[in-house]
């Protein structure tokens, strides 16, 4: 349910069960995970793209899903589906957000529920002027998950990411794009190949520098001033010992092209 290409310094993940708008599985899940765990260890990978296969990114958790759907049965026990974001949701959020390669996302149709949590938690958003993002928790009386809390606000503020996980209506990419909710919105046509570019891009740049920007804006957002400032000193002295702030110097003053190989 996971397709995985390599792509020069780039892992391509494509979320793969097209007939279900690539919905979520425990074991679609598993493998995600997986797939992310195994680029995170191939040194040779310096940037993950992640897209869906068909005309959606994915519809979130397949409702469907004996783990999840309700019994019908009179006198049923509630499944506790706790567990599944315990098991499966968690670890999954937190293997992206810890990637130790930038992450890019590739909406190329609807992120809904917990596939648009997938694809805000990546730290580049492009998106297909035919995608859509929609916070489909509250329509099944459910709260926003797999990170969908913590980072809804914090793209786009308290009014509009409640007016979007309260009314679960469809955003459009341009709106999305307009909200601050994601990167930058293309062309449907153009989408992979600038996606590609992009993760090309990011893959030749100093892996370490951007993962560690990526890890400081995060812990900024809890800290003061003051204690950002201290944290961004710290932090910046690391680099300053690391080959890529040697090599990115050096070659400017030479006037040639970097070659970064942190990571
Ligand atoms: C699906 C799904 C789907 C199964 C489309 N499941 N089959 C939840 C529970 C527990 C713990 C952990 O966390 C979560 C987190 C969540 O993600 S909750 C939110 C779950 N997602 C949704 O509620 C979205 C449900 N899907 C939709 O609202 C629509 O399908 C959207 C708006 C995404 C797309 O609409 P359409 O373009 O009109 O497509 P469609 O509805 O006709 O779907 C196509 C097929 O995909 C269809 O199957 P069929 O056999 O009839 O062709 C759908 O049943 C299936 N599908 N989403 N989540």
């Amino acid at each position: 349910t996971i397709l995985i290409e390599q792509h020069g310094a780039v892992r391509l993940l494509r979320l793969n069960r097209p007939e279900a708008l690539n919905a979520f599985t425990t074991g679609m899940l598993g493998q995600l995970r997986q797939a992310l765990e195994a680029a995170a260890t191939d040194v040779d990978t310096r940037c993950v793209l992640i897209t869906g296969a068909g005309r959606a990114f994915s519809a979130g958790q397949d409702l469907a899903d004996p783990h999840v759907a309700p019994s019908r049965e009179a006198g049923a026990p509630p499944k506790d589906i706790g567990h599944l974001l315990d098991h499966f949701y968690i670890p999954l959020a937190l293997r992206l957000r810890s990637m130790p390669v930038p992450v890019v996302a590739a909406v190329n149709g609807v992120a809904a529920g917990a596939g648009a949590s997938v694809a805000l938690g990546c730290d580049l958003v492009l998106a297909g002027e035919s995608a859509s993002f929609i916070q489909a928790f509250s329509k099944i009386g459910l709260i926003p998950d797999c990170g969908g809390t913590w980072l809804l606000p914090r793209l786009v503020g308290r009014a509009k990411a409640l007016e979007l996980a309260l009314l679960g209506d469809k955003l459009k990419a341009a709106d999305a794009e307009r909200l601050g909710l994601i990167s930058r919105v293309l062309p449907d046509a153009e989408l992979m190949e600038a996606a590609l570019a992009t993760a090309q891009k990011l893959a030749a740049m100093p892996t370490r520098a951007l993962v560690e920007t990526r890890i400081a804006m995060d812990e900024a957002l809890k800290f003061d001033f003051e204690t950002a400032l201290k944290r961004e000193a710290v932090l910046q002295s690391q680099m300053g010992f690391a080959y890529d702030y040697l090599e990115g110097a050096v070659a400017f003053l030479d006037k040639r092209k970097p070659q970064f190989r942190d990571r």
